[in-house]
């Protein structure tokens, strides 16, 4: 196993909590803009969850939850436009400080950093979304910190598919047992080991019942000195919370 170099996170479910209060909303207020009938409610979406990317959810949701829905003009503009006027209503939401970071998200990356290694982002979700996520939490030059940020549409094949793990490794000029993936749904983590990538889960809770397999350890979430994680499963750790030798430790176990 090669040295870690760069520490790879997804972002919704394992930066923040994004999903919920965040992203199901401002779908439903981009709905209500279109004068549809559609609102998912917190059980609806945790099943519409198993679809990542936010076009592709819309569809999923027509074809399995609501194929009875007529419509006279184009499907592909109507999903392409509920999804740029939802990205508007996350964007806004995320511009009120509706979203806060996870338990231990900006002191293990600070961590990171310090320690002289690598940051990056891979991710289903939208540039934008991105950008607004991380300057609202952290600030614009934080942007900075990411060696990549890979995010979206930039590549053909969204979660479970590697693609935009590979396209990370690819910006990073990294392989991918240099590198160390933090992801939260079973989707990411089939994401991220089809692309070879050692991973660790902080999950939530709408991945709480997801199959984890591969990953080297489950955590409830990152921790804090004054808030203990907990291992759920994979192996164990000495600290009640994930330091950078923590993830050295993991690293050379995967
Ligand atoms: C989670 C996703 C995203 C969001 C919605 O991304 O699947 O699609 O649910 O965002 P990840 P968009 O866990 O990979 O960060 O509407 O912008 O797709
Ligand atoms: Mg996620």
């Amino acid at each position: 196993m090669k040295q870690l170099k760069t520490v790879i996170f997804d972002v919704d479910g394992t930066l923040a909590e994004t999903e919920r209060d965040g992203h199901r909303i401002a779908f439903n207020r981009a709905f209500i803009d279109a004068g549809l009938d559609w609102q998912w409610n917190e059980n609806l979406y945790g099943k519409l969850l198993a679809v990542t990317g936010g076009k592709e959810r819309i569809r999923y949701f027509l074809n399995d939850f609501h194929s009875d829905f007529m419509y006279e003009g184009n499907i592909d503009d109507l999903v392409a436009n509920l999804h740029a006027a939802k990205t508007k209503h996350y964007v806004a939401l995320l511009e009120s400080n509706a979203i806060a970071l996870r338990p231990g998200v900006v002191r293990l990356i600070n961590e990171i950093r310090e320690a002289g290694l690598g940051v990056a982002i891979a991710t289903t979700t939208t540039p934008e979304n991105v950008t607004a996520l991380i300057k609202s939490t952290l600030g614009e030059q934080a942007l900075a910190w990411f060696d990549c940020i890979a995010a979206g549409d930039i590549v053909p094949a969204k979660k479970p598919a590697p693609d935009i793990f590979d396209y990370c490794l690819q910006q990073l000029g990294l392989s991918a047992d240099e590198c160390l993936v933090f992801e939260d749904s079973a989707n990411g983590v089939l994401s991220s080991l089809a692309a070879n990538i050692p991973t660790i889960v902080t999950l939530n809770n709408y991945t709480q019942d997801d199959d984890f397999s591969g990953a080297i350890s489950v955590f409830d979430h990152l921790g804090e000195p004054d808030m203990p994680c907990s291992v759920l499963s994979g192996h164990a750790i000495n600290t009640h919370y994930i330091t950078v030798d923590v993830l050295k430790e993991l690293h050379a176990q995967s």
